[in-house]
């Protein structure tokens, strides 16, 4: 997509390459996500600036660049490199992680683990990667078992609801899973995502959930991908620590799904679940004559077979269309 930029986007990319590194570097090898914020920041404005930088004090005048920034520049344009860089790339602990996260996809916290264990064969890491959270030592970086307080689901959803605003106004989402059933503590993190532009009836629109997956990973919230489709993500995430708060924040498991705007409400009545409610009002649904999943609800035919999906505004909908009392989410227990 950044292929075609415009000539003057790439006047300062030999500045913009090697913020960006450091910027990688900060946040796979140190964990240094505000460090890792700063550079970006400070590639993307000079990426936006129309002129060639001459100097580091020229640059000094754009927003988020700052003195130690201006200084580095400095010494690339006089030198033509930079011994921060270089140290760092002859560095055996910095380039064994950075190759495990661009290798595997996993994130820094990841590749920390794995190379303190001495675990860098990427064909094992991948491995690992792919049996998801079964090994102790995942475990024990992730804290997957442990469930995560209502109070932090909630401070969660503020900033995922408040990011997606960022990325896109016309994005609708709904944090769903037993969080949505009103419990004191949740497993993982299960957001639904839709936006008007994709339909069962448009094209995939694979770019909208990525787009969504990237910014909060630029963030620094998802800090590490698990799995990612055309319209299933499935990854980590970590809240950063703020002034006034006490503890560090633990990893969590966070699945985020794109569904098309007409299936949305067949979508968050599944991943609201439970699944035990899930399945007892799909068997009330096919004794009144209608099949039901996480797409659609369709009226079968005295042959049995399922007809046309039928139009859903609202969960209430697909209860009033079963002739089922609706329930509120807190009472989806069973
Ligand atoms: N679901 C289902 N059947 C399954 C798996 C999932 O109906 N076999 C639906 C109901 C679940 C929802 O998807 O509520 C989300 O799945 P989770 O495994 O995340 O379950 P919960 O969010 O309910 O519980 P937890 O707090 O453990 O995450
Ligand atoms: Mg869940
Ligand atoms: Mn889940």
């Amino acid at each position: 997509m950044s292929k075609r930029k415009a000539p003057q986007e790439t006047l300062n990319e030999g500045i913009t390459d090697f913020l960006i590194e450091l910027a990688n570097y900060e946040r796979n090898v140190n964990r240094a996500v505000h460090k890792y914020s700063a550079y970006r920041k400070a590639a993307s404005v000079i990426a936006k600036y129309p002129q060639k930088i001459k100097s580091g004090a020229e640059a000094k005048k754009l927003d988020g660049v700052g003195a130690k920034i201006a200084e580095k520049i400095d010494e690339f344009l006089t030198t033509g490199k930079l011994r921060k860089l270089e140290k760092i790339r002859s560095d055996d602990t910095s380039s064994s992680i950075n190759f495990l996260t661009r290798v595997t996809g996993i994130g820094p916290a990841a590749a920390r683990k794995f190379y303190d264990e001495g675990r860098t064969n990427v064909l094992f890491v991948n491995y690992i990667i792919s049996n998801e959270c079964t090994l102790f030592f995942i475990d024990d970086v992730f804290h997957f078992n442990k469930r995560i307080p209502r109070a932090e689901m909630q401070i969660m959803e503020t900033l995922i609801l408040k990011e997606l605003d960022v990325v896109d106004p016309e994005y609708i989402g709904t944090i769903c899973g037993s969080y949505r059933r009103g419990a004191e503590s949740s497993g993982d993190i299960d957001i639904l995502l839709t936006h008007p532009d994709f339909t069962s009836q448009s094209e995939k629109q694979p770019k909208l959930l990525h787009a969504v997956v990237d910014h909060l990973e630029s963030i620094g919230f998802v800090t590490d991908m698990l799995s990612k489709g055309d319209t299933k993500f499935m990854g980590v995430c970590q809240l950063q620590k703020d002034e006034e708060d006490e503890e560090e924040y633990f990893h969590r498991r966070i699945d985020i799904r794109l569904i098309p705007k007409d299936q949305y409400f067949c979508g968050v009545l599944y991943f609201t679940g439970s699944d035990i409610f899930n399945k007892n009002m799909r068997t009330h649904a096919l004794e009144k004559g209608f099949t039901l999943n996480e797409y659609t609800i369709r009226p079968l035919g005295v042959t049995g077979v399922a007809g046309e999906p039928l139009l859903v505004d609202s969960e209430k909908d697909i209860f009033d269309y079963i002739q089922w009392k609706y329930k509120e989410p807190k009472e989806r227990s069973e």
